[in-house]
């Protein structure tokens, strides 16, 4: 099974490369981004309180992420391997990802890691929230709470895959086709 991380602060383009990986090597997409969007747009209860924390730019409790992707897992017990996008985002939630693969015999192949700078994270995010409305875009404050979330809770992420030989990076910046040239490059080394 190839199970990849893809990693990078909000508006690396995890997202976007994310689409591409999945053409190319037809894994299971798991954003857990779009699956708490995906709740607050049914407006289930789980949604209403998750929206209220993702408006300001701070993270979902662990315990809440934690048990959605391992629904997800249940649910697709058929798959080749899955990407994680967003997820893990805290040292607790990479641990508890181990635990679970373990359970279904498979464990972590990689984490990619999108390096972008500063200014153009900024840029990326208040130009989709002109185009699509996404509330956590909408204004540079939350912006820069969503970075300084990222900086002091997930960045240390990296090394606990840093840690397991599973660290890779990628040039972040350039055209979606150029990193995603070497986001390919670097996943075929995993398999
Ligand atoms: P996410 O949905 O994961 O949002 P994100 O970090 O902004 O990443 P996203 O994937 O959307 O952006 P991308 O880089 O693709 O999370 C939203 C919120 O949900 C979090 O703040 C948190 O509250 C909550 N949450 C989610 N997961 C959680 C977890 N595990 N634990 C706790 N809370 C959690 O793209 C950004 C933009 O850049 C796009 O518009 C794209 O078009 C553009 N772009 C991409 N590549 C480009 C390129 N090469 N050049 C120019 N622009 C590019």
């Amino acid at each position: 099974m190839l199970n990849l991380v893809l990693f990078g602060p909000p508006g690396a383009g995890k997202g976007t490369q994310s689409q591409k990986l999945i053409e190319k090597y037809q894994l299971v997409h798991l954003s857990t981004g779009d699956i708490l969007r995906n709740e607050i747009t049914q407006g289930t209860e789980l949604g209403l309180e998750a929206k209220k924390l993702m408006d300001q730019g701070v993270l979902v409790p662990d315990a809440v992420v934690i048990g959605m992707i391992s629904n997800k897992l249940d649910s697709n017990k058929e798959a080749k391997g899955f990407i994680f996008d967003g997820f893990p985002r805290t040292v607790a939630q990479a641990e508890a990802l181990d635990q679970l693969l373990e359970t279904k015999h498979t464990a972590i192949s990689g984490m990619i890691a999108l390096i972008v700078d500063n200014e153009e994270l900024k840029k990326r995010l208040l130009l989709r929230g002109k185009e699509s409305g996404r509330p956590d875009d909408a204004n540079p404050e939350i912006i820069g709470k969503r970075i300084e979330e990222y900086n002091n809770k997930t960045a240390p992420v990296a090394n606990f895959y840093k840690a397991q030989n599973k660290f890779q990076s990628v040039n972040g910046i350039g055209s979606v086709d150029e990193i995603f040239a070497s986001i390919a490059t670097v996943t075929n080394s995993f398999n």
